[in-house]
């Protein structure tokens, strides 16, 4: 059943805070906890529950999962480099790689699209480095938009500057920061300034990111350091000028993305794939919650028919109009299928009466006289048999409809009424419904169905 135990599970695991955000609590065991995860991902993908149409639907979705149940299996961390245009972000990559994955340039918009690359040296920690275009360019709601695709697809983003932060690096960093990812903030070319300079610089940023990055995770990086002239003086005095590229300098930030990674890689990842696959669960409940509505409007409006002609061919008091159960069992039977919830139809038939009894007490007053003056409504004087049959056929119909949304919404509730209880349920079932454009309805779908029988 798709609402029953991995449904269940999932959303247990994943606790939602009331700005909606999915927030995970990570596990004590990062094995564990990734274990978990993986298992949850597994059972979804295989969750037989889950009509074929709707995985067909969202395969691009259920894809996705796959891939990150696989990652997850592998046991890798994927890091995304984010930042400006022309901060360093693809040397950056490339300096953490100790290859040139990346292109780098000196024009404005080198890197346009996300690319990936496995960071070689720690391969045995299964890290994989993204890099990703500058954000510049983008106006606010792009950059955002860029930013959450980012988040997406990695688990720790490094949003890289080069001097202080400008009020759109600090919003993308916020909104990064926003995703539950852990954010660590990398000012690289700092070859470029001196040593009192850079810890001045690195302290301006750390309160600059106060409670958005933590103190540690705000690092000084060379990726590509620019060459300088080295002047060289010789045993005879005699002066020699060159150029000389200082050494690369992202140790520090190597060691603290490899400490994350063995400390809780597996954690990381298993928050995203479980964020990732619990709203694909909520997806794919919405999905089923649409069609199980859709199957069962058409199944009542199918019982309606059969109960709206049955009455008009053999009109019986309006009074017993509720007591006229039959079919409405039936339906009742038919609807728990779509549900996945089956009743039997002893089960079936007691709903159906506890429904019409609660509709009985509610319409009492109204039920005989108001109810029948509505069915004939718009009818004119001297009518004929045939349309004050289809006018009590049409309370027929009427009294299924309501007996039919009724079941529905108990089966919805998990066979359940709620804290209100029936009373209150059927009642807002009634209140709910357009009486008048139903009756109309149904009168003209009867004598249709009269008038073709008689032809
Ligand atoms: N001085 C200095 N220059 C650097 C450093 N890292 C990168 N650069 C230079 O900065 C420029 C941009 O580098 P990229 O790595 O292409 O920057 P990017 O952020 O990927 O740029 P886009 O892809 O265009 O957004 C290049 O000219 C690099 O040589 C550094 O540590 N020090
Ligand atoms: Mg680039």
């Amino acid at each position: 059943m798709p609402d029953d135990t991995l449904w269940r599970r999932l959303k247990g695991w994943l606790a939602r805070d009331p700005g909606g955000a999915v927030v995970t609590p990570p596990p004590r065991d990062p094995d564990a906890g990734a274990g978990r995860v993986a298992e949850s991902l597994r059972n979804l993908l295989d969750d037989p529950g889950i009509p074929a149409s709707i995985r067909h639907e969202l395969a691009a979705d259920f894809e996705r999962i796959q891939q990150m149940l696989d990652k997850l299996e592998r046991g890798e961390l994927h890091v995304a480099v984010f930042g400006r245009v022309s901060t360093g972000k693809s040397a950056l990559g490339n300096a953490l790689l100790g290859r040139d994955a990346f292109s780098v340039g000196v024009l404005h918009g080198t890197t346009t699209t996300a690319e990936h690359a496995t960071l070689d040296e720690a391969r045995h920690d299964g890290l994989v480095l993204i890099d990703t275009p500058g954000i510049n360019e983008l106006d606010g709601e792009a950059r955002e938009r860029l930013a959450f695709e980012v988040a997406e697809v990695s688990d720790l983003v490094v949003f890289v500057c080069d001097g202080d932060l400008t009020r759109e690096e600090l919003d993308a960093l916020k909104t990064l920061a926003a995703t539950q990812r852990p954010v660590l903030l990398a000012l690289n070319k700092s070859d470029r300034y001196g040593a009192d300079e850079k810890g001045s610089l690195l302290t301006h940023l750390r309160l600059r990111v106060a409670g958005t990055v933590h103190a540690d995770d705000v690092i000084a990086v060379a990726a590509r350091p620019a060459e300088r002239q080295v002047v060289e003086v010789d045993a005879e005095g005699h002066e020699r000028i060159h150029r000389q590229a200082p050494a690369i300098d992202v140790a520090g930030l190597r060691e603290r993305l490899l400490a994350i990674a063995a400390q809780e890689g597996k954690t990381l990842s298993a928050i995203n794939a479980g964020l990732h696959a619990g709203r694909l669960t909520d997806q794919v409940s919405t999905r089923i919650a649409e069609t199980r509505r859709v199957l069962a409007a058409r199944l009542i409006r199918h019982y309606c028919i059969a109960k709206g002609v049955a009455v008009a061919l053999n009109p019986i008091p309006v009074a017993d109009l509720l007591a006229a159960a039959g079919l409405d069992a039936a339906m009742v039977v038919q609807l728990s299928r779509v549900y996945g919830l089956p009743l039997t139809r002893t089960e079936s038939g007691r709903l159906v009466a506890v429904i019409s009894a609660q509709l009985a007490a509610l319409m009492g007053a109204i039920w005989g006289v108001q109810l029948v003056a509505s069915a004939l409504k718009g009818l004119s004087a001297g009518l004929s048999v045939v349309v004050t049959a289809a006018a009590q056929g049409a309370l027929g119909w009427y009294a299924t409809v309501l007996i039919g949304r009724a079941a529905e919404q108990y089966l919805i509730a998990g066979k359940s009424w709620g804290e209100a209880g029936a009373k209150r349920a059927v009642a807002d079932i009634v209140a709910s419904l357009d009486r008048d454009s139903i009756l109309r309805e149904a009168r003209e779908e009867i004598l249709k169905r009269l008038r073709t029988r008689s032809t």
